[in-house]
């Protein structure tokens, strides 16, 4: 629910903010949180913040997840002013509330933060090859940074968020339950994920056999999570740390060729524009490989095409679960949202199962 601006301006008095306030844009690039871009200056100073308000059905303990970002935005940042770089440009900064914890309470029970903004950088939802590969070095850079971090330390902000065995028995919960009673429309979504199960499950199969390591992989890859530099296109910064858990490389890997390789949009109601854009995922594929390949396995390495069927699949159920519940966890503009954004994923999955063999071409030539 959006808040008008004097509900936002009195939530901002509860963060110690240099300045005034000059003006507030909604942005509406994410699916959970609400968040808005706070004017405070010219551009030109980076003066600006990002204020947040918290989905707390999505993250259940907003507290702990703020320290997850605060320990891994901290490590960043020695890292990059180890290399001489500028942190201001290059990591999230928290901005602390007044009373210095990391997080505002509002009287009605609402969870807020604050970021600085970084200025001169864009985010984009749709990018041409040469901006999708430098999403794929800031990402695999992001994993190249987090190496060495303990991963243990780690709190999971969403218990078992990619484990696709676990969503598929949260599906079969919303099939027999039909709180919505949306079930009867969703037959060929349903028939359509089922055939899949055997597929989906292997990326939670092979790290649980030892094949594939867990490292601190960031989990929510879409390309609007990196930002670039507007004067040099260079990735800078990644964005949206709240998923920041022990993972697979290959959910990283996956989301993002799902999300930025899609010739249409994550919802496209028209499914004939739908499909893979190959000169994308081999400029993503490039990027994030220059960054991550000297110590990447051979086995991850192979396995990369399978992260990207598994985290298709993976949005095909938890839009499915969410549209059969009512849709409590995804924001939705219109009613049929979530099974629309299922329809749209499921007809994404096709066409990689049709490109099967050029996407394993793709990255043979890694394994050299
Ligand atoms: C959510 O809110 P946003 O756009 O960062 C979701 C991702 C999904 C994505 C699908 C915490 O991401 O896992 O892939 O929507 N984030 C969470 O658009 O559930
Ligand atoms: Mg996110």
């Amino acid at each position: 629910m959006a808040l008008t601006d004097s509900g936002i301006r009195s939530v901002l008095s509860g963060f110690r903010l240099e300045g005034t306030c000059q003006g507030i844009k909604e942005m509406h690039s994410g699916n959970v949180h609400a968040t808005y871009h706070l004017i405070y200056g010219p551009e030109s100073e980076n003066r600006d913040y990002i204020l947040q308000r918290i989905n707390t059905y999505a993250f259940r303990e907003p507290q702990k997840m703020m320290e997850n970002i605060v320990g891994i935005t901290s490590h960043l940042r020695s890292r990059i002013t180890g290399q001489g770089q500028d942190p201001r440009r290059r990591v999230l900064e928290v901005i602390p509330a007044r009373n210095g914890d990391l997080l505002y309470a509002d009287p009605d029970g609402g969870c807020w933060r604050v970021y600085r903004f970084i200025a001169g950088a864009s985010a984009y939802d749709t990018t041409d090859p040469e901006k999708f590969y430098q999403v794929g070095r800031g990402f695999g850079r992001f994993q190249k940074l987090l190496i060495d971090y303990p991963a243990d330390s780690l709190y999971e902000s969403i218990p078992y968020f990619h484990n696709t065995r676990r969503r598929f028995d949260q599906l079969i919960k919303a099939i027999d339950e039909d709180t919505a009673g949306r079930v009867g429309q969703t037959k060929n979504e349903i028939d359509f994920i089922f055939d899949r199960r055997k597929m989906l499950f292997r990326i939670v199969d092979l790290i649980e056999n030892g094949t594939l390591p867990l490292r601190v992989t960031h989990n929510d890859t879409k390309s609007n999570n990196v930002m670039l530099d507007q004067s040099t296109g260079e990735a800078l910064c990644v964005i949206d740390l709240d998923t920041v858990m022990p993972g697979s490389v290959l959910y990283d890997y996956g989301d993002a060729i799902r999300f930025g390789a899609n010739r249409a949009k994550e919802d496209e109601a028209d499914t004939s524009l739908i499909g893979l854009d190959m000169d994308k995922a081999r400029a993503f594929t490039k990027g994030f490989t220059e960054e991550t390949n000297g110590f990447l396995t051979r086995e991850e390495l192979a396995l990369l095409p399978l992260g990207i069927s598994v985290m298709t699949g993976e949005l095909i159920i938890r839009f499915l679960t969410d549209y059969l519940m009512g849709d409590p966890y995804f924001r939705i503009d219109y009613p049929e949202h979530n099974l629309v954004r299922a329809r749209a994923q499921a007809a994404l999955l096709r066409d990689i199962e049709n490109r099967e063999n050029e996407l394993q071409q793709m990255v043979n030539g890694l394994l050299r």
